[in-house]
């Protein structure tokens, strides 16, 4: 059956006779000297996809293309015959992990040529050309190059030492700890594989809840026996470090960054680490919020508590990434303020080997948010993306919402930090400050799953997380295309309405869930159903009624000038454009403005009607999608048609149940009617 346990990594045989014929006519010959770990694996990849989508088992003796249709694979240093073609200044332009695929002639015969400066670079090459095949591309005239745009494309697993995974929704955790490092499943290499054709070079192992006993000898060596597989892959383990670990499992009477004794334990700690993990990437770290402990402990501020963990790894050639997702109830602001408040005076205080790891939003990781004002406003910080892939507040594994359309939406966000054009994208690649560390991060939605993601449309936001991290200027309707088609099939029949489908998936969701620039209005604790209601959690910060603030005059959270001014932290003019209602594009207004229940929107409709619209639409939205789906059978194998129809009908229950109990809930202040023509509410 197909569990869709392979992911996009599916390589069956090509089946229209024409292209297979002319690919098996491309494809006549494997010249792929070279010998290193990676380029093994890189060769491995290779030959498993040459024989499964052309049914070619070519061996890899030849050291120069001796047929017409050879394939050179290599760097200038792992193969002559690649040192030998005019590619020096093509190559320079590529970096440490750029790749080119280019069709050449070698003597006289038409070869194909895999090239890269570092063996890591070919495996990225690889992977790239078996998409070709898999996407149904033609092999002739190839001229393809590609470098990343980010130097660090991580993973941060919310993984725990039990095997449970904070907010994860595919099953436990990869991390077999009980049998590592003896025993290794071949799970991880396909993880690894996975990610290296994405081009995902680092993964955060552990929770940034973390667990101090990470850090002992006992799990050391479990992680690095991880290490040691994914390093083929080009993969590094970075892990979570708890701020009080030298208390937990140190011994030590403190955790205070300004000890001796306590920037003794970790500099010794990590030359440990490094014993059994030789290139390990470094920590991150979740300090002082939600109760985490932190260098606040201590009086201290975030850059001390970077700064040491900091000093630590930079003789290993290590680095921190250092959380700004911090929010105190004690601390009497707007809770979307607190990040910037707390981070921006540190603005020049940090190590040069610390980059700030920031959500795409102010609050969390919401259906929709406006951007993060920490974007641009650390000009000498590098500062990471932390995007959400497990989808905590989108219907986490059952609903389908592909994150294509958001990731490009916070990523495409004009800050003006430095006038026009200072994109999130530009921030975050470091272009905008010139900065020499660059990075992004996706929590993980992978678990144990058979088809590792709950719910095989979540592939699509692993895919195009990593495909994003690679390269930001690509577009979610091309990513979705080639997710796909490498996923699915290439049939136009099928491709065309379910990438639609997908493109309308995630503003569906924010319809039925959040519409109109609403936030944090689920069910407490789990996160999963409505709970505008919500109103008695254990922090004030926790309830749905601090951020909609829905009363009888009307909705919305006022953070303008004459509310909390969480505008200000904006720079101009975005911040007079989120000030001014008028301005307020309107998917964003019941963030910035507190509005009456009859305010006139753009549509002619009073606020109240306008939502309720909303709601209705995201649920006919969902019905849509639905009946779409359940015309696709003839195109999809049975298994995969199944749960996916499944899953629909869930979502659409599910929209209707968030729908009623919001536009139910909210109508006990509105105090007017559902438009006459709607659905009753269940
Ligand atoms: O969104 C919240 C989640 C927590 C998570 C926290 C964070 C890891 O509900 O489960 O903790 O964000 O990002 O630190």
């Amino acid at each position: 059956g197909e569990s869709g346990y392979r992911l996009w990594l599916r390589y069956d045989k090509v089946k229209d006779p024409a292209l297979l014929e002319n690919y098996q006519r491309m494809v006549t010959q494997l010249v792929f000297p070279g010998k290193s770990a990676v380029l093994n694996a890189a060769k491995q990849e290779l030959k498993l996809g040459l024989k499964g989508l052309l049914g070619q088992d070519l061996n890899a003796a030849a050291v120069s293309p001796t047929l017409s249709g050879a394939l050179l694979v290599g760097t200038p240093a792992s193969a002559k015959a690649i040192a030998a073609l005019p590619l020096a200044s093509k190559l320079k332009a590529l970096g440490k992990e750029g790749f080119l695929i280019q069709s050449v002639q070698v003597k006289g015969k038409a070869t194909t040529v895999i090239a890269a400066n570092s063996d890591v670079g070919v495996l990225y090459g690889v992977f790239k050309y078996l998409q070709l095949l898999q996407t149904g591309k033609p092999l002739s005239n190839l001229n393809i190059s590609s470098a990343p745009k980010i130097q660090l494309r991580m993973l941060n697993h919310w993984d725990n030492l039990d095997r449970s995974v904070e907010r994860g929704y595919a099953g436990l955790s990869l991390w077999d700890w009980k049998t590592l490092p003896d025993v290794s499943n071949p799970r991880y290499r396909d993880y690894a594989r996975a990610n290296a054709s994405l081009g995902i070079n680092g993964t955060a192992l552990t929770n940034v809840n973390a667990n101090a006993k990470i850090l002992t000898k006992e799990y050391l060596v479990k992680a690095a026996a991880l290490a040691d597989v994914f390093r083929s892959y080009g993969i590094k383990v970075y892990l979570t470090a708890r701020f009080s670990a030298p208390i937990e499992v140190g011994g030590l009477k403190t955790a205070d960054p300004l000890d001796p004794a306590v920037r003794q334990w970790w500099k010794d700690k990590t030359t440990e680490l490094y014993k059994y993990i030789p290139d390990f990437g470094g920590f991150l770290v979740k300090a002082n919020s939600e109760g985490q402990p932190g260098p606040q402990n201590y009086g201290r501020n975030h850059a001390d508590g970077a700064n040491m963990l900091a000093d630590a790894v930079a003789p290993h050639g290590g680095i921190v990434m250092w959380r700004a997702f911090v929010y105190d109830n004690k601390v009497p602001e707007d809770r979307a303020k607190q990040a910037y408040s707390e981070f921006k005076p540190l603005d020049g205080t940090f190590r040069k080997n610390v980059i700030v790891q920031v959500k795409n939003g102010p609050i969390d990781f919401q259906p929709r948010e406006p951007f993060s004002p920490l974007f641009g406003a650390m000009p000498k910080t590098p500062q990471m993306m932390e995007f959400q892939i497990t989808m905590e507040y989108l219907g986490q594994s059952t609903h389908l919402s592909y994150l294509g359309t958001y990731f490009k939406e916070v990523l495409d966000a004009d800050t003006y930090s430095k006038g026009k054009g200072s994109t999130v994208a530009r921030i975050v690649d470091g272009s905008l400050d010139k900065h020499s560390i660059s990075a992004m991060a996706g929590v993980a939605n992978i678990g144990l799953d058979s088809n590792w993601c709950g719910n095989i449309f979540n592939q699509a936001n692993w895919y195009v997380y990593g495909r994003l991290a690679w390269d930001h200027d690509l577009q979610a309707e091309t990513i979705a295309d080639e997710w796909l088609k490498m996923t699915f099939t290439s049939d136009s029949g099928f491709v065309a309405p379910v990438t639609q489908m997908m493109m309308a998936s995630r503003e569906n969701v924010v319809n039925y869930m959040t519409p109109l620039g609403l936030h944090h209005i689920m069910s407490e604790g789990t996160h999963y159903g409505p709970g505008p209601w919500v109103n008695s959690a254990e922090r004030p910060d926790w309830n749905s009624t601090y951020y909609h603030r829905a009363d009888s005059a009307g909705i919305g959270f006022d953070r303008t000038s004459k509310g909390t001014n969480a505008v200000a932290q904006y720079a101009a003019p975005v911040r007079e454009m989120f000030e001014q209602v008028e301005k307020t594009p309107e998917a964003y207004l019941l963030w910035f403005h507190h509005l009456p229940w009859t305010y006139k929107m753009k549509s002619g409709n009073t606020l109240w009607n306008e939502l309720v619209d909303r709601y209705y639409f995201g649920v006919s939205a969902v019905q849509l999608t639905r009946h779409t789906w359940a015309g696709l059978e003839p195109h999809v194998d049975a298994q995969r048609f199944k749960a996916i129809t499944a899953l629909l009908e869930r979502q659409e229950q599910e929209a209707k149940w968030y729908r009623d109990g919001c536009v139910l809930y909210f109508q006990t202040f509105s105090k007017m009617p559902i438009p006459a023509g709607y659905e009753k509410p269940a």
